[in-house]
Parts: C-alpha cells; structure tokens; sequence
C-alpha cells in the first residue's frame, strides 16, 4: 500500500452556525476513508476577506495523514462541502462550509481543479495562525518557514475561540 502523506485542511463557514458546521467537520473529516485526522487548531473568528457585507467567518485548520491521492482527497472534501448544503453564489462570499486543500506533503500541484499548495496560504492570516497552532516548525515546499509569513501577517483581529 502507498504510504500516507501527511496534509493540512482549511476549514471556514460563515453561515447558519458556523462554530457548528466547523465542529461538525472536524469529525467528519475524521471518519472519511483513507483519511486519519492527525491533529485540529482551536477555532477562530476572522472578518471576512472580501465582500464586507457578510458575516465574520469561523476558521480551523486540520492536520491528517492519507493513503488518497490529491484528486480523491479533493472529491471527499467536495462530497463533504455538498452534504453542509454550500451554495456558490459569489466568488469569496459566504458559505456554510469551505474546505481548502493547503499542502498536500511537499508535492507541487497546478492542474485544472487544484493547486496546491492553496494560493492565499501564505497571505492569510486566519489560515497562518491555525496552522502554526498545530504545526508550528512546518516547512512550505519551497523550504519558507511558516514563522516568517507569521510575522508578515500578524493576528489583527482574528480572535482564537477557547
Ligand atoms: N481548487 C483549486 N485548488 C484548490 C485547493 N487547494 N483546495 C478548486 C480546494 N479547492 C481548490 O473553489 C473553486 C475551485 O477551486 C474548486 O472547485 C476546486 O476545484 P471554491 O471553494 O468553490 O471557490 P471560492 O471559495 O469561491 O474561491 P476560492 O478562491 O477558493 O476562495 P477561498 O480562497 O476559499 O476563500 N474570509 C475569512 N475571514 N475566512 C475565510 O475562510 N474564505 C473565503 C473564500 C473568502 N473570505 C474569507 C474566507
Ligand atoms: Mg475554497
């Protein structure tokens, strides 16, 4: 069997409870197949990136080990945004659940339906800050160290939920 390559999730909602579409995530994550949950950040609250008109986000980051290649992961994270019931209305606006594939080990992807790692990683700070949380000595595959994009993008406003 192909050894499991560690991977790291962004999770965001903005809609109908979001502290609950995100807890609810974690632990469907968790039960996916081929997927072992490793590790999940606290919860955060974010202003929203974008349109301002829409609700503050709620945004976490998970850390899991998977046997999935970088499409089949994709489809299972996809299958898990559908069964939140997301609706694309608007480019950056609100969703009950988004999930983004971050890193996928160290494997650059560009291909129609993914690139990886996600391109606002290293520009976010609701991102950033989750994921030191859980993997504060991480390596980006270019060899950056998270800690450096830390301090470019400090915590502002985004406020970690006990
Ligand atoms: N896709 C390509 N690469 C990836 C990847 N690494 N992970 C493709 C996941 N999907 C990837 O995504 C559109 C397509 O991107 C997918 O079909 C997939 O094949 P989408 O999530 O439907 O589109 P979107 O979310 O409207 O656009 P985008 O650029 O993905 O938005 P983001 O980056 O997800 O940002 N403010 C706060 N505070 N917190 C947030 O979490 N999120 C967003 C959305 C806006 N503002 C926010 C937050
Ligand atoms: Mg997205």
């Amino acid at each position: 069997m192909a050894e499991a390559v560690r991977c790291f999730i962004g999770l965001g909602s903005n809609l109908d409870n979001p502290t609950d579409q995100v807890m609810q995530a974690l632990k469907e994550l968790q039960d996916l197949p081929g997927i072992s949950l490793m590790a999940s950040s606290s919860l955060y609250r974010s202003d929203p990136m974008g349109p301002q008109d829409q609700p503050d986000y709620i945004n976490a980051v998970a850390m899991l080990d998977t046997q999935l290649t970088p499409l089949a992961l994709l489809d299972q994270l996809q299958t898990l945004e559908h069964a939140h019931q997301r609706i694309r209305l608007q480019h950056w606006g609100p969703r009950t659940l988004d999930l983004d594939l971050l890193l996928y080990g160290n494997q650059l992807i560009t291909c129609e339906r993914l690139t990886v790692p996600h391109p606002g990683l290293t520009e976010r700070n609701f991102v950033l800050w989750p994921l030191a949380e859980i993997a504060p000595d991480l390596k980006f595959p270019d060899g950056s160290l998270i800690q450096t994009y830390l301090d470019q993008h400090p915590l502002g406003t985004l406020q970690r939920l006990s």
